[in-house]
């Protein structure tokens, strides 16, 4: 195992067992939601992904160390300490010889699970291609690590404040395959629509394991995207979010909010102004991934046997 990397008890029998194992990220424990909704949704996911037979591997960094499994005591440190970075590709190094602590964004909890050997990796939202990109290049390093880096991700698609049209194509010219599970619309995280269609659909967990296989047995470097809707009954109503999405934009812009402090400056003001029904949602779309992420950990563990 890589160095800088330590393995939970549970995560490293189950890598021994060669048992499917899914990685979950950090960075909505310690800036997507609030205490004590974030403990209580990450304990939830790793329960989900374990009643599955599944195991759950939550990554984070402690004190420059890569921590792939969380305790529960470090997951209640994850979500209440007032010192933990957000470190996406670029932070990493820094992270470590520091000796800080961070929480893992897309991108670095991507980078952590490969070095473990974990390909299947389960989270809310990607970051994307940012709202007027052409002027301030805000795009998430999310992107360029799912062009580069052998994971696939079970997301509830992109939130619309973001540029999905642009993210999509981005993701097209760098070559990751978005996939709708059971759907033919790229869905936008609070809602089952985005208006825009994806360009493959696939009817089961079977089905995404086999693409993502063949991906890396062709040779193709990067991972895929496998966009699942949230649940109809906890979807909110698309005019409804997108005005406060509207109007989170508007605040995050006059108060000048730029670079990594934007995303969770907006989830915030988005919870807020939706009285909290942003974060439900939120919350249940991240506990469907969690579903169907750890079936098809289980299916893609059978095709490597
Ligand atoms: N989208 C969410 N919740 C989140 C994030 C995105 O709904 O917590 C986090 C993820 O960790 C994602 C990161 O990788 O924000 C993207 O940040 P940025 O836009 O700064 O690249
Ligand atoms: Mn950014």
């Amino acid at each position: 195992m890589n160095k800088f990397i330590d393995l939970s008890k549970e995560v490293k029998e189950a890598m021994e067992e060669r048992k499917p194992v899914v990685a979950l990220e950090s960075t909505i424990i310690s800036h997507g939601m609030p205490y004590p909704e974030n403990i209580e949704t990450a304990k939830t996911l790793e329960n989900i992904v374990r009643e599955h037979g599944a195991i759950p591997a939550t990554i984070a960094i402690i004190n420059g160390r890569i921590k792939i499994g969380l305790s529960e005591e470090k997951l209640e440190f994850m979500g209440t300490s007032k010192e933990i970075l957000k470190a996406s590709r670029r932070d990493l190094p820094v992270v470590l010889a520091k000796g800080l602590s961070a929480a893992t964004t897309v991108s670095a909890t991507m980078i952590c699970a490969n070095l473990a050997g974990i390909k299947i990796f389960v989270t809310g939202g990607i970051g994307g291609v940012h709202r007027g990109a052409e002027q301030t290049f805000d795009i998430s390093a999310d992107l360029q690590e799912l062009a580069n880096t052998d994971v696939a991700v079970v997301c509830a698609g992109a939130k619309a404040i973001l540029d999905l049209p642009r993210t999509l194509e981005y993701l097209e010219t760098f070559g990751v395959p978005v996939v709708g599970f059971k759907t033919w619309e790229f869905p936008a995280f609070y809602t089952r629509e985005s208006g825009l269609k994806v360009d493959y659909k696939v009817d089961d967990e079977i089905e995404a394991a086999k693409i993502i296989k063949i991906k890396w047995d062709l040779g193709l470097k990067g991972g895929v995207l496998i966009a699942n809707p949230i649940p109809e009954e906890y979807a909110l109503d698309k005019a409804y979010i997108d005005k406060a999405i509207e109007d989170a934009l508007y605040e995050a812009e006059k108060r000048n909010i730029k670079g990594k402090e934007i995303t969770p400056f907006l989830l915030d003001k988005i919870k807020d102004l939706t009285q909290g029904e942003s974060l439900k949602a939120n919350i249940e779309l991240v506990k469907n991934n969690a579903h169907v992420g750890a079936k098809i950990a289980i299916e893609l563990n059978k095709l490597y046997k």
